[in-house]
């Protein structure tokens, strides 16, 4: 009689462990919707390109003028929206030029 073959092969395939670090280089969005940043705090790794997709249908223009990085992003229509490469640590405020309202906070970390 032909035995089970069913071996126990799964030891070690279960995913990333505990102890694993966050990877570099990643993306990450803050979605301009409703003429606000969402979400309006964000913690980031250094080197992480985030995009501003613009959900409205008007105008956004993204930009920081203080913090660890200055950037200013321009005008941009509905759409996936600009990005920037975060490379220095820090806090950012993220601003928009045409609704002074908007405001975001960015953490980058190591
Ligand atoms: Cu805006």
């Amino acid at each position: 009689m032909m035995g089970c073959l069913a071996l126990p092969l799964l030891v070690g395939a279960k995913g990333p462990r505990p102890e694993t670090p966050a990877p570099r280089a990643t993306g990450a969005a803050i979605i301009q919707e409703n003429l606000v940043f969402l979400p309006g705090e964000l913690t980031v790794r250094q080197g992480t390109r985030l995009s501003f997709p613009n959900r409205d249908g008007v105008f956004h223009s993204v930009y920081c003028a203080s913090g660890s990085q200055t950037f200013d992003l321009g005008l941009h229509a509905t759409g996936p929206g600009p990005t920037v490469v975060l490379t220095a640590t820090g806090d950012l405020e993220v601003r928009c030029r045409v609704h002074r309202r908007m405001r975001a906070t960015v953490h980058v970390t190591h």
